[in-house]
C-alpha cells in the first residue's frame, strides 16, 4: 500500500482535493466540484448568497458543501484515485465562517447511512439554514459591543491575535443570537467550515483547531483556550456550544464507514482535524519554520510569516493565527494588491510587457517619487476614502508611474509587517504576478533579502495533506520533521532566486521612512 494521503479544500466557490503520495513526493490526484456550476440548486453565486436588502449580508449553504463531498468522492473515484490506499485526510476551510446545529448531532453523525446522501443523512440538524462566511460584513455593531467590553479594540487583539473583525466569527454568532434568540436556544453546537466538514468526515464532532480558531475573536491567542472574557462579551452560554480546541494534528478519528461503504476510502483512513485556508497554505507553501515568510501577489497580496512566540500588531492591522506547526503565523492583506497594478497598467495603455519595460528603465527609489495606490478602500493601512496620492510624482509620466504603484505597495508590506520582529531571511514569491521578475527584483531590493519563486497551486489542499501526512507518521510513533514532510512539495522553482541589489536596498532603507511618513500624513489629511 503507497503512502497517500488526502487534503480537501472547502473554500467559498468550491470543494477540491490534492491526493499525494509521500512516498514518491507526487500528486497522484485532483479533482474539484465547483458549488454555482455542479450544485446549482442552492442558487450561490460565487459560493455564496447575499441578502437582497442588506448586500454586507453574505452566508453560504452547508447542505450544498455536503452534496459537494459526496460528487467530489465520486470524481475521484472515477478518475481511478486509489482511495482504498488513503492513510490519513484533513481538510482547509474558508475561515471565520460559522455552522449552527441542533441538538442531537452527535447521534446523527454517529449514524450516517450509505444508502443515501450526506445532506439526506444531515436534513434537519441546521438550526440556521444557512452559514454566515468571511465576506459577510454586516456585524460592525457587534464588533463595537465586544469592543466596548473588552477594553477597546487592541485589548481584544492583545487577547485574541486580531481587532474585532466583521468577518470573524465571534461576532457573527453575537449577531445571531441578538437576531434570532429562539434560533440560538435551539443550537446545541457551532462548528466552523474546517471542523464542521472534518466532523462529517469522521462521524463525531470535531474540535477547532488554533489556526481557525484564532479567526473567531474568542480564543486566547497564548494558551490557545477559550477566552472567558471574550466569550462572556459575546453571546450567552457560548462556551457549551464550543467544541474543544485541540492541536492541529489531532487525530479525530478513522473514517466513518459511510465513506468506506459508499466510496472506498480506505475505512483504517485516520481524519485529523482540519484548519482554515491561510494557516494549511502556510504549509502548502513550506513555510514550517519560524521566520520564514512567503507573498502570494494576487488580489488581495497576503503576507504570510511565521515566528515562534506570539506578538500581535500594536496597530491592529495584521491578524496573528496558530500556525499548523505549533508555532504562530501572522498575515497580512491588502485591499489594492493586482487590481491596482492593472489599474496602472491599463491608465497608460500598456500591457505587461511594456510595464516590465517600464520598471527596468526606472531607478530603484524612482528618484524619492512616491504613491500610494489606494484606488480602493484599503485594509492595510485602514483607508475608507478610495484615492490615490502621489508625492512629486507627475501622473502624466507613465514609467514613473508604473514604478512607484509597485515599490508603493512594497514598501507598504515592509513597514506594515515590521510589528512581525525579525526582517525576513528569504522571501517565496508565487501568485499570478510573481511570473514577473522586475516586479520581484523591486520586492527583493526593497526587502533587502533574495526573494524565491513557487509554483504551487492550490497551497491550502496541498497543505492539507502534508498536514494529515504529519499528524499520522506522529499517531504512529514515527513522527517526521515538518521539512522532511513538505521537502520535495514545496521547493522553490530552481533557478528563480532574485537578489537584491545593495546600492538598491540602501535606497529604500531611507525610502521607507519617507513612504511612512507620507502615508500618515495623507491618512492625517484625510482624518480617516
Ligand atoms: C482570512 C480571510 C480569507 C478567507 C478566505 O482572514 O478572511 O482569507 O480565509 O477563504
Amino acid at each position: 500500500m503507497g503512502d497517500m494521503f488526502l487534503g480537501l479544500d472547502s473554500s467559498t466557490q468550491s470543494l477540491s482535493a490534492v491526493l499525494i503520495d509521500l512516498a514518491s513526493r507526487t500528486v497522484v490526484g485532483t479533482g474539484a466540484v465547483g458549488f454555482d456550476e455542479d450544485l446549482p440548486s442552492y442558487g450561490t453565486t460565487n459560493g455564496v448568497v447575499r441578502d437582497p436588502d442588506d448586500p454586507g449580508t453574505v452566508h453560504g449553504h452547508p447542505k450544498q458543501w455536503l452534496d459537494a463531498l459526496d460528487l467530489l468522492f465520486v470524481r475521484l473515484r472515477d478518475q481511478g484515485a486509489p482511495l482504498g490506499e488513503i492513510r490519513a485526510i484533513s481538510g482547509s476551510g474558508q475561515q471565520h465562517g460559522s455552522v449552527y446545529l441542533r441538538h442531537g448531532i452527535e447521534e446523527r453523525l454517529a449514524a450516517l447511512d450509505p444508502a443515501k446522501g450526506l445532506a439526506a443523512n444531515l436534513d434537519g440538524v441546521f438550526s440556521r439554514a444557512t452559514a454566515p462566511v468571511w465576506m459577510d460584513s454586516s456585524t460592525s455593531a457587534q464588533c463595537a459591543e465586544i469592543a466596548e467590553a473588552m477594553g477597546g479594540p487592541l485589548a481584544v487583539a492583545e487577547a485574541t491575535g486580531s481587532v474585532p473583525f466583521e468577518r470573524f466569527t465571534g461576532p457573527q454568532i453575537r449577531k445571531f443570537s441578538q437576531q434570532e434568540p429562539e434560533a440560538y436556544r435551539e443550537t446545541a453546537r457551532i462548528a466552523l467550515v474546517s471542523s464542521f466538514m472534518a466532523s462529517v468526515l469522521a462521524g463525531r464532532l470535531a474540535p477547532i483547531d488554533p489556526g481557525d480558531g484564532a479567526g473567531m475573536n474568542l480564543m486566547d491567542i497564548r494558551t490557545r483556550d477559550w477566552h472567558p472574557e471574550a466569550l462572556a462579551a459575546t453571546a450567552p452560554d457560548l462556551q457549551a456550544r464550543l467544541p474543544r480546541l485541540a492541536p492541529s494534528w489531532t487525530v479525530v478519528d478513522r473514517v466513518h464507514r459511510y465513506f468506506a461503504v459508499k466510496h472506498g476510502v480506505n475505512p483504517d483512513a485516520r481524519v485529523v482535524a482540519w484548519s482554515g485556508d491561510n494557516p494549511c497554505s502556510v504549509i502548502g507553501l513550506g513555510l514550517v519554520e519560524p521566520g520564514m515568510t512567503a507573498i502570494s501577489l494576487g488580489t488581495s497580496d497576503p503576507c504570510f510569516g511565521t515566528m515562534a512566540e506570539c506578538r500581535t500588531d500594536p496597530r491592529g492591522e495584521g491578524h496573528v493565527f496558530g500556525s499548523p506547526t505549533g508555532d504562530y503565523m501572522t498575515l497580512i492583506c491588502f485591499k489594492n494588491g493586482s487590481l491596482a497594478r492593472e489599474r496602472v497598467r491599463d491608465a497608460y495603455g500598456l500591457d505587461w510587457a511594456g510595464f516590465s519595460a517600464a520598471l527596468h528603465d526606472t531607478p530603484p527609489g524612482n528618484e524619492g517619487r512616491l504613491m500610494l495606490p489606494w484606488f480602493e478602500p484599503e485594509i492595510v493601512p485602514k483607508v475608507l476614502r478610495p484615492g490615490v496620492h502621489r508625492f512629486d510624482l507627475d501622473e502624466a509620466d507613465a514609467a514613473a508611474n508604473c514604478r512607484a504603484v509597485v515599490e508603493g505597495q512594497m514598501m507598504a508590506m515592509r513597514n506594515h509587517s515590521e510589528w512581525m520582529g525579525a526582517r525576513p531571511q528569504r522571501v517565496f514569491a508565487t501568485g499570478g504576478a510573481s511570473a514577473n521578475p522586475e516586479i520581484l527584483q523591486v520586492m527583493a531590493d526593497v526587502m533587502g533579502c533574495p526573494v524565491h519563486r513557487f509554483e504551487v497551486s492550490n497551497s491550502a489542499a496541498l497543505g492539507a495533506a502534508l498536514r494529515a501526512a504529519h499528524a499520522h507518521f506522529l499517531a504512529e510513533g514515527t513522527e517526521r520533521p515538518w521539512p522532511g514532510v513538505v521537502a520535495g512539495f514545496t521547493d522553490p522553482v530552481p533557478g528563480s532566486e532574485i537578489r537584491p541589489r545593495p546600492e538598491a536596498t540602501q535606497v529604500y532603507d531611507y525610502l521607507v521612512m519617507k513612504h511612512a511618513q507620507f502615508e500618515r500624513d495623507t491618512l492625517a489629511r484625510l482624518g480617516d
